[in-house]
């Protein structure tokens, strides 16, 4: 691994330096902001000193391999940390899987035969990935609210399910932009699962389609690659995007575009295992105090996991996203965790294109993605 020291005069230019000479996969490694020349480190000049790192070995999979090398030479108290923090995550997995396995037998004891026109649904809903509970409870309102006849009528039963389902997927909450102020909306959430592409989608609509005043704001320089790519999106744009270091550095990028009516910020995807990752996270928020902070999830994330992505950002998220529906035939762990939380959902994206894979969330067309389109056959 190389390692270097870089200075340059703002966050920009020093980044560019990292650029050109470890490439764009290169991981920061630690930043710091210092006075250079005048008395005392008073009256210097402001100077941003970056260093960052770079795998040797060829790199195949990414993301998995830039992460490694922070580990390595992270502090040691850092390290007991991440093992302390690691402790505490195999614990709690610990108890959610005995709790699970309570549940399920819970559910065996409670198994019921349906009659096999009914069945067929339970099949159906459960191969999308809606939990047996729900699904008791989905099948069970159907069958109380339909006569056998009605049963046998797919599009009846199906109508029946979709409104249950929309109403279980409770409440939707969308961004509305500022009158006399921004209105600051921070997207959150684990490595990977598009925050920085949906950010792209929303700043786009916002500015070119509604026509608003937007600005971009990246906290996210973990990887140059990832500051890269947030700027490509701002230019295609044309909306500014700054790059910010720190939290402090983050309130004066905030100042500087009270003017407009939308600010995204975009963070660094944060491991829920990772406490040292979270604190950095809570910082940048409690100096941000964004309206809307929206944690992102991915609808390929399984429903155990998504749940323990869930409760860890919880405290900081006022949204849902959920991101990647393409990519998955069960949506239905987004039901479960939905059934879960009162928390409202903003958007849903269903494709890596941007602007237009991004819709806004309704609890028609999150029952559409949480159900399919498919009937059963007899
Ligand atoms: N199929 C599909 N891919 C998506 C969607 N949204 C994002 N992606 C892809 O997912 C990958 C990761 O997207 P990013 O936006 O970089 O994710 P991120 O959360 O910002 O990632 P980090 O910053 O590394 O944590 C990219 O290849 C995106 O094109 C989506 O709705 N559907
Ligand atoms: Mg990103």
């Amino acid at each position: 691994m190389r390692v270097r020291r870089f200075v340059g005069d703002n966050v920009s230019e020093t980044m560019g330096k990292v650029k050109k000479e470890l490439g764009s996969e290169a991981v920061i490694l630690q930043t710091r902001e210092f006075s250079d020349g005048g008395f005392f480190g008073l009256f210097g000049k402001k100077k941003i000193e970056i260093t960052a790192a770079i795998e040797e070995v060829p790199v195949t999979a990414q993301k998995t391999s830039v992460s490694v090398p922070t580990r390595n030479l992270s502090e040691p108290k850092d390290q007991s940390e991440n093992l302390q923090a690691e402790i505490k995550s195999m614990r709690r997995l610990l108890e959610q899987m005995n709790k699970q396995l309570n549940k399920q037998t819970d559910t065996k004891e409670d198994k019921r035969d349906w009659p096999p026109v009914l069945q067929r649904w339970v099949d159906l809903l459960q191969n999308r990935g809606i939990s047996e509970h729900l699904v008791r409870r989905i099948i069970n309102n159907v069958q109380q609210t339909l006569s056998p006849q009605e049963w046998d009528d797919n599009s009846q039963v199906y109508a029946r399910i979709e409104a249950n389902v929309s109403q279980l997927c409770g409440q939707i909450g969308l961004i509305q932009p500022g009158i006399d102020k921004p209105r600051i909306i921070a997207l959150i959430g684990p490595t990977g699962v598009g925050k920085t592409t949906t950010i792209g989608k929303l700043a786009a609509g916002f500015s070119i389609v509604d026509k608003r005043k937007v600005a971009l704001i990246t906290a996210d320089t973990y990887r140059v690659a990832a500051v890269e790519q947030l700027k490509t999106f701002g230019e295609i744009i044309g909306v500014p995007v700054e790059v910010v270091m720190t939290p402090s550095g983050l309130s004066d990028a905030l100042e500087r575009h009270a003017d407009k009516e939308l600010i995204f910020i975009d963070t660094a995807g944060r491991s829920p295992h990772h406490d040292l990752h979270m604190s950095e996270l809570r910082a940048f928020l409690e100096e941000a105090q964004p309206d809307f902070t929206m944690l992102v999830m991915s609808a390929t994330t399984q429903t155990a996991d998504q749940y323990r992505i869930y409760k860890r950002f919880e405290s900081f998220t006022t949204h849902l996203i959920f991101t990647k529906l393409d990519e998955t035939g069960s949506a239905g762990s987004i039901l479960n965790l939905l059934s879960q939380t009162t928390l409202p959902t903003a958007y849903l994206t269903n494709g890596q294109n941007v602007p237009d894979d991004i819709e806004a969330a309704t609890p028609f067309r999150l029952a559409r993605y949480v159900i399919g389109e498919e009937m059963p056959h007899a």
